[in-house]
């Protein structure tokens, strides 16, 4: 079981800026931006290479909800990333969008 699942369970405490059955979205513990928030789905989904179309909609959720809690927290330019394996930098085997925001981002990422 991944750290994710138990702030899912609330076994162990997250600052929660959004919740519904199927998503919920919590602030990053080590922010690398002024705003930091990672959307999760509840589904537990190793990484992003294992959706399904049976995911389809449940993804696009994902994307609909990070722009709107993007818009909530009144951020406009921001970085959606998910980072898809531990070489590509995935820490944690539970899907997650980070929302970045608050500073400059340089391109292409490090
Ligand atoms: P990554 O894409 O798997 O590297 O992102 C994992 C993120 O989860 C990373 O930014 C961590 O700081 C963050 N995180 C968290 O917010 N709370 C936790 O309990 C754990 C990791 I473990």
């Amino acid at each position: 079981m991944t750290l994710f699942q138990k702030i899912i369970d609330r076994e162990i405490p997250a600052d929660f800026v959004y919740e519904d059955d199927d998503v919920c979205a919590f602030r990053d513990i080590a922010p690398q931006a002024p705003t930091h928030i990672l959307v999760i789905p509840k589904k537990p989904l190793v990484k992003i290479a294992e959706m399904g179309e049976e995911d389809t909609l449940l993804i696009g959720k994902l994307m609909l909800c990070a722009t709107q809690i993007a818009k909530e927290q009144g951020i406009e330019d921001y970085r959606l990333v998910i980072n898809n394996g531990a070489k590509a930098g995935q820490s944690v085997f539970h899907l997650h969008l980070h929302i970045l925001a608050g500073r400059p981002f340089t391109w292409p990422p490090g």
